[in-house]
């Protein structure tokens, strides 16, 4: 039984365990993470809770949004991290609706608002459940640190995580501090930003990246495990491709002090967000990025963590949208 009395946070049954399968980004695919959860060694208890006898899942953020079922997704997420079978952290997704339906902005881009609306459909004869997801999302921590390991939504830079996490050992963010991060001048806005979403350069001049979404966007997303970049093309991370004749243009001083630098030294992270193509891999011994494109017809990628401090390419498991079918 889950308590739903009134401590949405408190997990029951919890036990101890360094051994955890991280999972990439979710977006509505509820049939391919029950389908790659089985896979796994999760079954349902009693409860309906999906569970390992010795394992824990952490889920990785952006559970919400695109996928054909939102609502399914959420509560069997919820339940494992009610249930104290899983752990969760907030996607820019999560916060994008938090942004929109508690803190009532108005998201500046139709892109974000277009891409909630799925959900909001979703949802709308269930206002009663999304309320009560909404007030999940809120308490669920911006990262974790654990077991030997790191997890975010995007990208871990120590110089905002680490006083972040002095004041918030737990990783969540109070309502006071979700508020301030809506102003671009404070600290929580630099946070939440990197957190989620990762860092990114402006592109010179008038360039712009025509994205296979339709979109223009006048910055593209950086890496930060390479050690020294010399030029864009060291650093592109996404699946657009700049324009062509930037890839050798030598980063300056400015962009160079823009950049975020994950050494090799660090305990293992683990990441979502960006939309990977092809047959998933490490990114370094200790750097894996585990969101291949689920509900675009790509993997919906884990992890199975054991404590390593260097990671290794064969415990690396998916399932395939292809092989549902
Ligand atoms: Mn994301």
């Amino acid at each position: 039984m889950s308590d739903r009395s009134g401590n949405i946070g408190m997990p029951i049954r919890m036990f101890e365990t360094s051994s955890l399968d991280l999972i990439g980004d979710a977006h509505g695919c509820a049939a391919l993470l029950e389908a790659l959860l089985d896979r796994l060694g999760y079954r349902p208890d009693a409860a309906g809770v999906l569970r390992h006898p010795t394992r824990k899942v952490v889920f990785l953020g952006d559970i919400i949004d695109r996928g054909p079922q939102i609502r399914e997704a959420v509560a069997m997420v919820r339940r494992m991290v009610e249930g104290g079978a899983a752990y969760a952290i907030l996607g820019n997704h999560e916060i994008n609706a938090l942004r929109a339906c508690r803190l009532e902005v108005r998201q500046r881009h139709s892109r974000q608002r277009q891409v909630l609306k799925e959900t909001l459909e979703q949802y709308a004869r269930y206002q009663k459940e999304w309320d009560s997801a909404l007030d999940w999302f809120a308490q669920l921590p911006l990262c974790l640190e654990m077991a030997g390991m790191r997890a975010v939504h995007a990208c871990w830079d120590e110089r905002l995580m680490r006083p972040f996490l002095e004041r918030q050992p737990d990783g969540r963010l109070t309502p006071e501090q979700l508020q301030r991060s809506l102003d671009p001048q404070s600290f929580f806005f630099d946070l939440v930003d990197r957190a989620t979403r990762g860092p990114q350069l402006n592109l010179p001049g008038n360039l712009c990246i025509h994205g296979r979404d339709g979109i223009q966007r006048k910055a593209f997303r950086t890496s930060f495990w390479h050690a020294q970049p010399h030029v864009y093309g060291d650093v592109v991370f996404q699946p657009d491709p700049l324009p062509h004749c930037i890839e050798e243009r030598p980063l300056q001083e400015r962009e160079l002090n823009q950049l975020v630098y994950y050494p090799p030294d660090q305990p293992p992270l683990f990441f979502g967000h960006y939309w990977r193509n092809g047959h998933p891999s490490l990114l370094t011994p200790n750097v894996a990025c585990l969101d291949y494109s689920a509900v675009k017809g790509g993997h919906l990628v884990a992890y199975r963590y054991d404590g390593e401090q260097a990671l290794s390419a064969d415990r690396l498991v998916w399932q395939s949208a292809n092989d549902l079918a």
